[in-house]
C-alpha cells in the first residue's frame, strides 16, 4: 500500500536529500552491472509463480550487488527485494528494491526494463508504508528518474512534470497484465472495456517504467492490477513528485488491488471507469 507524507518521519543521521541521492547510485550501479553484463542468450534460471514468470541470473546478481551496497551505507536498514524477500533492520527505514522490472523484456532483449530502488519509512510490511525517495534507472537507454518527498521530480536531473489530461478520449494509456491465465482474461475483459474509449494503450512490460513514462509526459495515464510492492514503490514516487494522483480504486491507495496514475482529472475520470468495470474484482 503506497502513501505519501509531506512530514515523515526520519531517523537524525540522514535527509530526503540523501536517500534520493543513494537510490540514485544504486539504480545507476545496478544498471550498469546488468547493461555489461547481459549474455547474448539469457537463459531462464527458474520460474515463480507459473513458467512464464521467471527468474535469470542478472535478476540474482543485481539484487545481491544492490543489498551489499546497501548494507555498506545503511547497514540498520531493512530490505524487501524481488528475489530475496524480507530482511530486518533496526531504523525504521525500508529499501525495497527490484533488480530488474521487466524481467521478460531483459530474457527476450525487448529494450523496457529498469532498476527499480526505493525507501519508505516502515517495517518491510507494505501496509505501513510511507514512500520517501525513489529512482529508476532504464538500463538499455541510461535514463534515470529520481523523486525525493516534497523535492520534486527529475529524469537525468532535469525536472519533470506530468502531462494534464482533460480529455480521455486523448490519452495514451499504459497498462500491464499479471502471469496468471486467468487474470489475463479478466485484464482483458476490462481493457476491451476500456480501449475504445482512450486514444491508445501502451503495454511495455516493465511498472517503473510506464510510472516514471507518467511522470516524464511520455504517457499520458497508467493503471495496472496486480503490481508487486517492489515494481511499484520507486515509480510511484517519481509520479507523485512529478505531479500524478497515484492510488488506487474506491478512494484506497495504490497497491496489489489496483494502481492509476496519472494527472488529477485524467486519473480520476480513469478510476471512475476502472469502478464501473470493477477491475479489482474476479481473478
Ligand atoms: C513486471 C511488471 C509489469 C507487469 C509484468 C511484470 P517483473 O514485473 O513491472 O508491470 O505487467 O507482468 O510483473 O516481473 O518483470 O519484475
Amino acid at each position: 500500500m503506497i502513501t505519501f507524507s509531506d512530514d515523515p518521519r526520519l531517523p537524525d543521521d540522514v535527509t530526503i536529500a540523501d536517500l534520493r541521492d543513494l537510490a540514485e547510485r544504486l539504480a545507476r550501479e545496478a544498471g550498469a552491472l546488468v547493461r555489461a553484463g547481459r549474455p547474448d542468450r539469457v537463459e531462464v534460471a527458474s520460474t515463480k509463480s507459473n513458467d512464464v514468470d521467471i527468474v535469470t541470473q542478472m535478476d540474482a546478481d543485481s539484487e545481491q550487488l544492490l543489498r551489499r551496497m546497501i548494507a555498506q551505507e545503511r547497514p540498520d536498514d531493512a530490505i524487501l527485494g524481488e528475489e530475496e524477500g524480507a530482511s530486518a533492520g533496526t531504523s525504521g527505514l525500508t529499501w525495497v528494491i527490484d533488480p530488474i522490472d521487466g524481467t521478460v523484456n531483459y530474457l527476450y532483449g525487448v529494450s523496457s526494463y529498469a532498476i527499480s530502488v526505493a525507501v519508505v519509512a516502515g517495517d518491510p510490511d507494505p501496509a505501513s508504508w510511507t514512500v520517501l525517495a525513489g529512482a529508476v534507472h532504464s538500463v538499455v537507454d541510461d535514463r534515470t528518474w529520481t523523486a525525493g518527498i516534497g523535492g520534486g521530480a527529475t529524469l537525468d536531473g532535469v525536472p519533470v512534470t506530468v502531462n494534464p489530461v482533460t480529455d480521455l478520449g486523448r490519452a495514451l494509456v499504459g497498462t500491464g497484465f499479471g502471469y496468471d491465465p486467468r487474470r489475463r482474461a479478466e485484464q482483458g475483459r476490462v481493457l476491451a472495456e476500456l480501449l475504445p474509449r482512450i486514444r491508445d494503450v501502451r503495454r511495455l512490460g516493465a511498472a517503473a517504467i510506464d510510472l516514471c513514462l507518467v511522470a516524464s509526459g511520455e504517457l499520458d495515464l497508467y493503471y495496472e492490477r496486480g503490481l508487486n510492492p517492489w515494481d511499484l514503490a520507486a515509480g510511484s514516487i517519481v509520479a507523485h513528485e512529478a505531479g500524478a494522483h497515484v492510488g488506487g480504486l474506491r478512494n484506497g491507495p495504490a497497491g496489489e488491488a489496483m494502481t492509476v496514475a496519472g494527472a488529477p482529472e485524467g486519473a480520476r475520470a480513469l478510476t471512475t471507469i476502472l469502478e464501473e468495470l470493477d477491475a479489482d474484482s474476479g481473478w
